[in-house]
């Protein structure tokens, strides 16, 4: 008598291995130029962002910056599989994703320069600012989601956070939550390898973190996250699901931080530098033009327009940054309450006097 009462299973998928070689079928909407060439821009675009973010920080005139080195795939491939009124509910390496859905690069240098009103989105008003403590931004999703619910609005909330996130108790309780509840809400891994200076395998000793979807009950499966082909079919079909009422699921993206953890980090601190040296062949960028080209769809004089033309867009965000006056002290009193209670009116008021 077989007494097992549980059985589950990971799977894993990936279309585009890192020479850009095709590995099983890649779904029919993925094999038209018009959608491959969009997630290639958006690529090359996050990481001509990421670049400049750097340099800006490496030149004492941005903030500390996490950059997306390696991960852009992840951040295009969610984002690009959700619908406009969709809910993005984004940790601080999701340039990628934010860019896709409408914010602009100078919203995102303003943000990462201290100023708030980066987070005040001209495009994608409802979607969330970036969430810097580890992990607490998934029961907000939980909680989104099942106001969408309740509404009965044709919405999904999608939330992504860090491998080192899934040890998090806020991270299991928005799973087990959305689990109970059947909420329109995908959790997405960004399975990265390290937690600034942990690595995976001190993280947790479950074979997959796609498997913590299990215990709410609810679906998980990895993906390569470097494909970014991999990401867009997976992580839609767990939002087309979520809209069809059907629930939460759980999607781990395996890839790899290529730079240090933010630009307050020093990797060679405690990884082995052949370490990023080894994963650079697997990057996401490189893999889709291999096959694009392959494919005949992308030529030399279409790369050399690109890089022009999102330098040409980053520079002047840059440049439009640089230009913004700062803003005055007290404003760091303005953005939390809608009304602000006493005893910050008062600290408010004893700045402005200082100020004078
Ligand atoms: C609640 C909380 N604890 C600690 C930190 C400091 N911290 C910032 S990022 C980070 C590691 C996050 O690792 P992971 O979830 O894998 O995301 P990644 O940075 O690799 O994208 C830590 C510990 C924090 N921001 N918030
Ligand atoms: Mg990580």
């Amino acid at each position: 008598m077989d007494d097992t009462v549980a059985r589950f299973e990971i799977g894993y998928t990936r279309y585009l291995d890192p020479n850009g070689e095709t590995v099983g079928e890649i779904p029919e909407f993925l094999r038209d130029p018009l959608v491959l060439k969009a997630l290639y821009r958006a690529l090359v675009r996050t990481r001509t962002f990421d670049a400049k973010a750097v340099a800006l920080q490496r030149t004492g005139r941005l903030g500390t910056y996490a950059s997306s080195l390696g991960q852009e795939a992840v951040s295009v491939g969610t984002a690009a599989a959700m619908q406009d009124a969709d809910l993005l509910v984004p940790s601080f390496r999701e340039h990628g994703a934010q860019l896709w859905r409408g914010v602009t690069p100078l919203e995102l240098f303003l943000y990462w320069g201290g100023d708030e009103r980066g987070s005040d989105f001209a495009g994608p008003r409802q979607d969330f600012p970036v969430c810097v403590p580890v992990g607490s931004h998934a029961p907000h999703a939980a909680g989104a989601a099942l106001a969408f619910k309740l509404r009965r609005e044709p919405r999904v909330a999608v939330c992504v956070f860090g491998d080192g996130a899934t040890s998090k108790g806020d991270v299991a309780e928005a799973m087990n939550f959305a689990g109970v509840w059947c909420l329109p809400v995908v959790f997405v891994v960004s399975n990265n390898q390290w937690a600034i200076s942990v690595p995976r395998r001190q993280q947790t000793a479950a074979a997959t973190l796609a498997q913590k979807a299990v215990a709410a009950g609810v679906p998980g499966g990895q993906v390569d996250g470097n494909d970014v082909l991999a990401v867009r079919s997976q992580v839609g079909l767990a939002i087309e699901r979520a809209r069809a009422g059907q629930g939460a699921s759980v999607v781990e993206a395996l890839t790899y931080r290529l730079g240090d953890h933010t630009t307050a980090d020093d990797a060679s601190r405690y990884r082995d530098d052949a370490e990023p040296t080894r994963h650079w062949p697997d990057e996401p960028v490189l893999r889709l033009r291999r096959y694009l080209t392959a494919k005949g769809m992308w030529m030399k004089s279409d790369e050399e327009h690109l890089l022009q033309e999102t330098s040409n867009e980053i520079d002047a965000a840059a440049t439009a940054y640089l230009a913004t006056p700062v803003q005055d002290r007290h404003t760091i009193f303005d953005y939390t309450f809608a009304k602000l209670p006493a005893d910050l009116v008062s600290q408010r008021l004893a700045l402005f006097a200082r100020s004078k």
